[in-house]
């Protein structure tokens, strides 16, 4: 009966993968209910996601439905950054779009900018049609610095990319140290797999300037001044060198450079590293006989320990410590930063640099966006964003804010939400989510590869960014026929499987089963065996040396060191319950969140007048920052810590901790030292 008919339930699920910046890319299992998403849970197939989610994306559901999702085109209506807008229609949007780069790029097509992050981690709507649209157009390009490539290139320059032990495997180590991590918050699945390894009886030690929700739950916990790791690791070195725990054969056949190291190493006894890390010398004696006696030892590093001055050298000099004990010689030995060199994934095909011909465009660097939109010559004219967020998340805020508030700066927002950058756009394009969209994707924590499958039809008027980028293409094709060619008419599916090129991985596998795991060896330097040029571990590195930089790993204090204006050090990692800005408008999470804080140990505040719960003014020379003190036991005296990145225009002055921050460059890889940074509080009001 046709009636019934209509009524009738149509349940289904499909196979997806989480998009988020996120080590941990879980293998999603979204229920879709007559066509509508109901809940979006953890493929319990998946080794690695276990079945379970992090509490973000298990509202997933809830951001996608959100009734502030930008859902039709948008003009700009009102003055720049007023968030005042009126709809157009998709034609009449790409239309004005394709003519005004297309004017641009007649004069000077490097005056076109694109700035994307990993919004999505997905390849075809992160890094496909975007790609060749701006190489096709001679644009400038954007030198992706913002979260990884200080210990990216310390990597390089070590191990020769961004290798490490397969993460599966730490639940047979029998000590870890978790550095510059809170695996509870940003790295839930690892987690898991060391509380199994605890369970077998292995010792966890966290290596971390905050007593963060990690912290509380490991054997020990160094809390050491953000910025000195190199410091201790050299330390470490200098103990291991001392009481010979040394595996004399693996440094001898696999690692380049043992005797620099190791003058360098006797420079660091532990009382010289206990002062410039503000540690108890017996914390760091205990480490180096924990970490010299116990076997296998295994490392997990993370992205916290490379956002200061030295955080480059202090990634080589931690990533050197596996050779010495021979600790790579077992699988669950070693250390893990990054694996993202062992994705098999082919970038080239779906980003075709060679549309750019003979032309070298100028780079220009995301971390430093404040100065480049204010002072790059020939000026930036116009900028497509898409997968960012960047006056909420660069660092110098205040500069980013201006530089995108120039009236004569063009600027389009592919996005999700009328973020704080979105605010300052000319356009907002509506994106599709990853229920909505086609996408491949690997992983920086583990080795899989994965598909996401379209769960749901796209809300509104959204559109996937690749399609967005292909319809932008088509209108180009009215001025310039290259925007014509086949290769800017590939679909989402198409390009996934462009992706595939080459490897080993079948679409059909990832079809029916969502993810693909590699046919890896179980310990990559057993044998040593390192793709350095010198194919050891380099201890020393030319390469680094050519570039000015210490060919040996060394200490190198920070930037900002506490001073009489600025007495207190100031980190600012991210909070539990969002991804970097994402989620900050999900109600459920922001409320678990509650409000924007800036943790202080009780004599910090104490010195100031300020009771937990005050409102305080977070200041230096660049800006200001108003939050609540939470005296909550997490900060150590002499630095505080501003959790999250809130988005600005909810922030009590409009600001955020971003604020605060400043554009000066890491040691290695022009990343941001977003946790180098020198602030004074105060109570207000
Ligand atoms: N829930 C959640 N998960 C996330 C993110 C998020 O925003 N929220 N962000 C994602 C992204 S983009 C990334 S890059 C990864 C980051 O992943 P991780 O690098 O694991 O980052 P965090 O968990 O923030 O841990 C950083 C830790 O480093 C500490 N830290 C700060 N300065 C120093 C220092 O000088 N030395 C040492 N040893 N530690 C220091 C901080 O206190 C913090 O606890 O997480 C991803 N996962
Ligand atoms: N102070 C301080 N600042 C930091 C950090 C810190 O620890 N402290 N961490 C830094 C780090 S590690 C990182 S990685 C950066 C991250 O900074 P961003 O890369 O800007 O990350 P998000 O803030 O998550 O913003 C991503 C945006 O992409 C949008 N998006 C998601 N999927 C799609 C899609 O498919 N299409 C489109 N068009 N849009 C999409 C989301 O809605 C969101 O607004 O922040 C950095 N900033
Ligand atoms: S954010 Fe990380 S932990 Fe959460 S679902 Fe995504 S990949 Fe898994
Ligand atoms: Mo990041």
């Amino acid at each position: 009966m046709p009636a019934m008919r209509r009524f009738a339930m149509h349940e289904k699920t499909v196979l997806g993968a989480c998009p988020h910046d996120c080590p941990d890319t879980c293998s999603l299992v979204t229920t879709v209910v007559n066509g509508v998403a109901t809940r979006v849970q953890g493929n319990a197939q998946h080794p690695m996601t276990g079945g379970v989610l992090c509490a973000k994306v298990s509202k997933y559901t809830e951001r996608t439905y959100h009734p502030e999702r930008v859902l039709t085109p948008l003009r700009r209506s009102g003055p720049k950054g007023s968030g005042q807008f009126e709809p157009v229609s998709w034609d009449e949007a790409l239309a004005d779009i394709a003519q005004r780069l297309h004017h641009i790029a007649q004069r000077n097509p490097e005056a076109i900018l694109p700035y994307s992050y990993a919004g999505t981690m997905g390849r075809v709507q992160g890094e496909s049609m975007d790609r060749r649209f701006f190489h096709q157009l001679g644009a400038s390009l954007l030198d992706r610095t913002i979260c990884a490539s200080a210990g990216s290139t310390a990597l390089q320059h070590t191990y020769g990319g961004k290798l490490g032990m397969r993460v599966e495997f730490f639940a047979e180590s029998k000590l870890i140290l978790i550095w510059g991590s809170n695996s509870i918050g940003s790295n839930l699945h690892f987690w898991r797999i060391a509380q199994e390894a605890k369970r077998n009886g292995a010792k966890l030690i966290c290596i971390d300037p905050r007593k963060s929700e990690t912290a509380d739950k490991c054997y020990a916990h160094l809390q050491l001044l953000p910025g000195t790791d190199a410091a201790l690791a050299l330390a470490l070195m200098h103990e291991l060198i001392r009481n010979d725990w040394l595996d004399h054969d693996y440094i001898a056949e696999h690692t380049l450079g043992w005797e620099q190291l190791k003058a360098k190493a006797l420079e660091w006894p532990p009382e010289r590293a206990a002062q410039v890390c503000g540690l108890p010398v017996e914390q760091i004696v205990q480490l180096a006989r924990d970490y010299g006696t116990t076997k296998p030892a295994a490392i997990r590093l993370n992205y916290g320990v490379q956002r200061t001055r030295g955080g480059g050298n202090a990634v080589r000099a931690i990533a050197c410590l596996p050779a010495l004990v021979g600790a790579w010689r077992h699988r669950a030995g070693g250390l893990l930063l990054s694996s993202s060199s062992h994705a098999p994934l082919n970038a080239a095909r779906l980003h075709m640099p060679q549309l750019l011909g003979e032309r070298r465009p100028r780079i220009i660097n995301m971390s430093t966006m404040g100065d480049a939109l204010l002072q790059a010559q020939p000026a930036i004219e116009a900028l497509v964003v898409y997968n960012s967020n960047p006056v909420a998340v660069a660092p110098d805020s205040a500069k980013v804010a201006k530089g995108f508030a120039r009236e004569d700066l063009f600027t389009v927002v592919l996005e999700h939400f009328m973020t704080d950058t979105a605010d300052y756009a000319d356009y907002v394009l509506p994106a599709t989510t990853q229920l909505e969209h086609w996408d491949i994707h690997s992983s920086y924590g583990h080795t899989d590869v994965l598909l996401n499958q379209a769960a749901i039809a796209p809300l509104g008027q959204a559109k996937s960014n690749a399609q967005i980028f292909r319809e932008l293409a088509a209108h180009m094709a009215a001025w310039d026929p290259a925007f014509a060619a086949p290769h800017f008419q590939d679909s989402d599916e198409a390009l996934c499987h462009q992706a595939l090129e080459g490897s080993r991985i079948h679409f059909a596998d990832l079809r029916m089963q969502g993810f693909a795991q590699q046919d890896l060896p179980d310990a990559p330097f057993a044998e040593g065996g390192f793709p350095t040029p010198s194919g050891k571990c380099e201890f020393v590195s030319s390469a680094l040396e050519q570039m000015g930089i210490s060919a040996v790993p060394d200490y190198l204090p920070n930037y900002e060191q506490p001073s009489a204006d600025y007495p207190l050090a100031m980190i600012s990692p991210p909070a539990r319950n969002f991804l970097n800005s994402t989620f900050v408008n999900v109600k459920t999470l922001r409320h678990i969140e509650g409000r924007p804080v800036l943790e202080m140990h009780p004599q910090d505040a104490a010195a100031r007048g300020i009771a937990d719960g005050d409102a305080v003014r977070v200041f230096n020379a660049r800006g200001e920052y108003l939050c609540h003190a939470s005296i909550n036991g997490r900060a150590r005296a002499g630095v505080v810590v501003g959790l999250g990145i809130w988005w600005r225009k909810d922030g009590m002055n409009g600001t955020n901790v971003n604020e605060l921050t400043h554009q000066q460059l890491t040691d290695m890889g022009r990343a941001p030292a977003f946790y180098d940074c020198a602030v004074q509080v105060a109570r207000h009001g």
